[in-house]
């Protein structure tokens, strides 16, 4: 038995090199399998982390466009040179100010802030997902529910969520957690961004840069507002999203962006005296 024993570990001694090859070669293919069950899972993952969807692993052959695939058409210019045109749109903007005290006795029509919300849903949107939904609050019961949603939370955020440094930096603003405006302000808009969307055959879409998207068309809104003739104030309720969302009874795909107070500032109205950065400082070329 010994005999055998020790024949057999010597046998072991002599074939070290091809067991040590085996082994190696076994840890080799399951690293192998191994990354290309990591990679097929993860297939939208780039590198900037801007895309956040991670889709199903499904048969390829089976994957439709979200959008129609037809023929593209004739491209038809909507403007016309204009070499005043930016300078007409810098002087409109220039004069836009984000003011925290609205008028509550005057009061834009309905339609104008349709039509700006239809220009706001001109914005380009990834893969044409239009991953938007803007909700116009007029009503005084749901603005003041918004109100006390919003005041709730930023008593909290002002007095103890957030770090001192951000309640300093926020002093020259002359912000506190009481907002008069969500109530004077004739309209509130909250503009959400649709996380994700229902396909035609009921799966999942994904709204690609559906962030980036709906903050184009925030700005184009607000673009429109001022060339309206009306004032806005650009909010980011912090903390409040979820409440928000449950009082307009939106779908857990929505989550909140921005919300605006849209009207027309009080006669005494005042801002804090801000300067912009000039050109030079914004900047570089190439
Ligand atoms: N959302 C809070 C606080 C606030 C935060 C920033 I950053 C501002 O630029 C302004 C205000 C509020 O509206 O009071």
């Amino acid at each position: 038995m010994a005999v055998e024993a020790f024949l057999n570990s010597s046998k072991l001694l002599q074939h070290w090199p091809s067991c040590l090859l085996g082994l190696l070669l076994v840890l080799a293919i399951k690293y192998v399998l191994n990354q290309r069950k990591k990679s097929s899972k993860n297939y939208s993952t780039d590198r900037d982390g801007d895309i956040e969807t991670e889709f199903e692993e499904e048969a390829r052959g089976d994957l439709q466009p979200a959008l129609e695939e037809k023929p593209h058409v004739q491209f038809v210019p909507g403007q016309t040179l204009n070499p005043n045109g930016a300078r007409r749109f810098l002087e409109l903007v220039r004069g836009r100010r984000s003011i925290r005290s609205f008028s509550p006795l005057t009061k834009p029509s309905l339609g104008v802030i349709e039509d700006c919300i239809r220009a706001a849903g001109t914005a380009p949107s990834g893969a044409h997902t239009e991953p938007w939904t803007f909700c116009v609050v007029e009503e005084a019961s749901v603005k003041q529910s918004v109100r006390a949603i919003v005041e709730h939370e930023e008593q909290i955020n002002y007095n103890k969520r957030m770090h001192p440094q951000w309640v300093t930096d926020l002093r020259p603003l002359q912000t506190n957690h009481v907002k008069p405006y969500l109530t004077d302000a004739p309209y509130l808009i909250l503009i959400f961004k649709q996380t994700y969307g229902t396909a035609k055959d009921g799966r999942r879409k994904t709204h690609y840069y559906n962030e980036i998207s709906t903050s184009i068309s925030a700005g184009i809104l607000l673009c429109s507002l001022q060339a309206a003739g009306l004032s806005s104030l650009v909010t980011t309720p912090l903390n409040c999203g979820p409440a928000l969302r449950e009082l307009l009874g939106r779908p857990v795909n929505e989550k909140l962006l921005i919300l605006l107070a849209v009207g027309y500032p009080t006669d005494d109205c005042k801002v804090p005296d801000l300067k912009r950065k000039r050109l030079d400082e914004i900047l570089v070329k190439y």
